[in-house]
């Protein structure tokens, strides 16, 4: 029986994990197919994941969570560590001296399924563990697993944090192991996440459990195509990623409501394809408008519903408005919530698209790491660490090789388009 196992790392990346795992926990009694992220033993059930991060903090928060049964060879952390900082700490210093330990409780996991068919990785690029132990995890996780697929589900830097400059260092030097490794990133940034809160919810006070939450709830509903309708979930990210290297996912969720919002109320199909598919919506804004190359509609209700993907107009409507095909799959569970203001509603979506959009964040990443390294601010904090220099030339090559390959396939397809034209400068 096909598995997948769950690896979180650094603090953004452990704290989704934690909620994930909540989430998967009260959804478990109606999961069908427990055996792909659980391994049972006398009538319990442990996840099949683990989490690593270079100081303990946030480690021995979840560990403190006794409403999951994880097991102990799921937590890892460096001693005396008290933050990586940079990708250089996170992949040559303390984190290359985990590394050997992190491999092997891994290893010790994977013994334990039948088959093992995907990593899901979450983790924030901007932090140093999130980006230098998330490289070298990764890259050993290919070279030992290259069969097995990694799906990672990603925080990068907001577009608001231009000032931090180590922030945008350690996500450029991510871009290596982004690109080569993973099979797909579903991309998210807390300034983006916390404006489709703010626009859904009328909160007082939006934290990081509110942002975590929907990561969780995006990644509960992929790993639900096959945790409650054993559907070959393989096949999800190969239709959003129909060309090799252009992997990159745009998200939006929704609905959001909260439990004690006295006008709650379900969207018909039409609605809710609508809202759905808002600009508005997206959990990564890009400064330029959409640009679908392809996309997947993920429904999430009890009943299958047999409007969506049976009658051509569903699908016309879509793939009109997203110039490309649309795959429509479906997770026929209920809608849980961990967190208690947030209401379950009936239906649920989300939109993920592969999106040439992108470049135009990619080229404003770019612009920020060349402003920084003109001055050649904070090498010291990577060199210094048993980094070379040409590690950072090898990243900004990425990073703009990521925006040439999404240019060329948007061009390709928008030859006649005139209503935005994409510079040269890169
Ligand atoms: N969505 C979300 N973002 C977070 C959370 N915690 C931190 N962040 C963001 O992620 C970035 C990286 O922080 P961490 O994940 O704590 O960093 P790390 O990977 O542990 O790396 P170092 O502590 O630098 O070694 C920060 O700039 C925060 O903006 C969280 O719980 N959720
Ligand atoms: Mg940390």
């Amino acid at each position: 029986m096909s598995s997948a196992l769950h690896i979180h790392i650094g603090g953004a990346g452990v704290m989704i994990g934690d909620m994930l795992w909540k989430l998967y926990e009260a959804e478990h009694n109606e999961t069908t197919q427990k055996n792909y992220i659980y391994e049972q033993v006398d009538g319990n059930h442990h996840p099949h994941a683990f989490f690593v991060d270079l100081d303990d903090r946030m480690i021995h928060e979840i560990q403190r969570n006794t409403q999951v049964q994880f097991k102990k060879n799921s937590f890892l952390s460096a001693k005396n560590v008290e933050d990586g900082l940079t990708y250089a700490r996170g992949r040559y210093g303390p984190g290359l001296m985990i590394r050997d330990q992190a491999l092997q409780s891994i290893r010790q996991q994977i013994e334990a399924m039948d088959r093992l068919d995907e990593f899901v990785i979450t983790s924030s690029i901007s932090g140093g563990t999130g980006s230098g132990f998330f490289s070298l995890l990764s890259e050993r996780l290919y070279v030992d697993f290259g069969k097995v697929r990694q799906n990672g589900f990603i925080i990068f830097p907001s577009s608001e944090m231009s000032n931090n400059a180590i922030g945008i260092y350690n996500a450029v030097l991510s871009f290596n192991a982004m690109n080569y490794y993973f099979d797909s990133i579903t991309m998210f940034d807390n300034q983006s996440m916390y404006n489709v809160i703010d626009h859904q919810l009328n909160l007082d006070f939006v934290d990081y459990k509110h942002l975590n939450n929907l990561v969780a709830q995006v990644i509960s509903s992929y790993t639900g195509l096959k945790r409650f309708n054993s559907c070959d979930n393989l096949k999800f990210f190969q239709d959003v990623c129909p060309y090799p290297d252009i992997h990159y996912l745009i998200p939006s969720y929704g609905k959001l409501t909260l439990i004690n919002d006295y006008k709650r109320k379900e969207l018909d199909q039409g609605q809710f394809i609508k809202y759905i598919t808002k600009k508005e919506q997206r959990l990564y804004q890009c400064p330029q408008n959409r640009r679908s190359l392809s996309t997947n509609l993920l429904l999430r209700q009890k009943e299958l519903n047999n409007f969506y993907g049976k009658f051509n107009s569903t699908l016309k409507n879509l793939d009109h408005e997203f110039g490309q095909s649309t795959h429509i799959f479906q997770c026929t569970s209920s809608n849980y919530q961990v967190l208690p203001e947030l209401a379950q509603m009936k239906q649920t979506g989300t939109f993920f698209s592969n999106d040439g959009s992108i470049y135009s964040r990619l080229k404003l990443l770019a612009q920020q790491y060349d402003k920084i390294f003109e001055r050649r601010a904070f090498m010291f904090w990577y060199v210094g660490e048993g980094m070379e220099a040409k590690e950072l030339d090898e990243g900004i090559e990425q990073v703009k090789q990521s925006m040439l390959n999404y240019k060329e396939v948007v061009w390709n397809r928008d030859f006649n388009s005139q209503d935005e034209t994409y510079d040269d400068e890169y």
